[in-house]
């Protein structure tokens, strides 16, 4: 199990404050689903998904990108016990959704990979680390009831 230093934690808290969840959750999905197109047999509901502009575009896309990004505030306020913040999703996504749960590995790299743009030079190496550290921690709750 992922443990964080108290100093980890007040990073992760300092930066989450500064984010903006509609925007960087919906970069962050619509990247996925660029940069890992297979992720997009998932959403066949969401309408055009045909380009990577029609993929960023995609209200759908971005509406679900916030939630997602919301289901991550509920970690950084529980970063002690990820495995039972996350375990009814984890049931989710494994009995009803049947996303293999490398893409949530994908998605937290992604993730960090939005934020590091948005937040240039304050993304030090050590903020990168606490944050890498909790899309693990995040990944490892979601695929942890996986049968
Ligand atoms: Ni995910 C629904 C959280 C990764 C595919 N997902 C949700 C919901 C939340 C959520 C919250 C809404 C649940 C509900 O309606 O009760 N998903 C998360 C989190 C991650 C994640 C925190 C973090 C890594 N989900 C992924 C990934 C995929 C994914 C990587 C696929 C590649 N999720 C889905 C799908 C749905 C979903 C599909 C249902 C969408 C819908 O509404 O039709």
């Amino acid at each position: 199990m992922v443990h964080f230093t108290a100093e980890e934690k007040a990073i992760i808290t300092n930066l989450w404050g500064k984010v903006n969840v509609e925007e960087t959750g919906g970069e962050a999905l619509g990247r996925l689903l660029v940069v890992y197109p297979w992720t997009q047999r998932f959403f066949d509901t969401f309408g055009n998904l045909s380009s990577a502009s029609a993929i960023m575009g995609n209200p759908k896309v971005k509406a679900h990108g916030k939630k997602v990004l919301t289901s991550f505030g509920d970690a950084v306020k529980n970063l002690d016990n990820l495995k039972g913040t996350f375990g009814h999703l984890s049931e989710l996504h494994c009995d009803k959704l049947h996303v293999d749960p490398e893409n949530f590995r994908l998605l937290g790299n992604v993730l960090v990979v939005v934020l590091a743009k948005h937040f240039g030079k304050e993304f030090t190496p050590q903020v990168q680390a606490a944050w890498q550290k909790m899309v693990i921690g995040v990944a490892n709750a979601l695929a942890y009831k996986y049968h």
